[in-house]
């Protein structure tokens, strides 16, 4: 697995052996032709703040069959995504995205089919509740492991980056009937951070 490390992509294309790579939780965006031609990429993660994906960033990925779109994407340029060398759509392809975002917009104007992602914080493997099981991925992408979880709401403090402060929150939103943690972290950050409504706080 290959590590980036600067802001933005400049592979531009030439990449065909390529099956997965770790994008620093710095980067800002992907740049037009980067990923073009990597037809043995089969995952990769976009890391939460990035902001832009440029024309036929991954044209021609044909291995990839999904990706997930963080929510501050904010503009996807033509074939960026889900395309063949030639524009056309690659078959069965799929945006997971957050309703209302450029991810939707995209997958629309394009014929993609879209999966609506629902913001819940802590929830990183999807299930569709926060429980120990969503820790250990957390923990496992921290450590360079290639783990497919949910970034928007693996971050659970909102920094822009997965550390070890957000497995921890986790943990505390498990254990949020406690009222020591109430109080520790504050209404308004219980609120936040559980993303569950409080009564007490409005
Ligand atoms: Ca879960
Ligand atoms: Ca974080």
């Amino acid at each position: 697995m290959a590590k980036y490390e600067k802001v933005g992509i400049i592979f531009n294309g030439g990449c065909s052996s390529l099956k997965s790579i770790k994008l620093s939780p710095d980067l800002e965006y992907i740049s037009g032709h980067a990923f073009e031609g990597c037809t043995s990429l089969t995952s990769i993660t976009i890391p939460e703040g990035a902001t832009y994906i440029y024309n036929s960033a991954f044209a021609g990925c044909v291995s990839l069959k999904s990706i997930t779109i963080p929510k501050t994407v904010t503009k996807i340029e033509n074939n960026a995504i889900g395309k063949t060398a030639d524009s056309a759509n690659i078959e069965g392809f799929i945006i997971y995205g957050y309703k209302g975002t450029a991810a939707e917009q995209y997958a629309k104007e394009n014929g993609i089919k879209f999966i609506a992602l629902k913001y819940t914080p802590g929830d990183a493997d999807t299930s569709g509740e926060v429980t120990v099981d969503d820790v250990l991925p957390i923990r496992q992408n921290i450590a360079g492991w290639d783990v497919k979880i949910d970034e928007t709401n693996a971050d659970v403090d909102g920094d822009g980056e997965l550390s070890v402060s957000d497995a921890l929150f986790v943990q505390q939103i498990i254990r949020l009937e406690d009222n020591a943690v109430r109080r520790l972290y504050g209404c308004r950050s219980f609120y936040n951070v559980g993303g569950v409504k409080n009564e007490r706080c409005q």
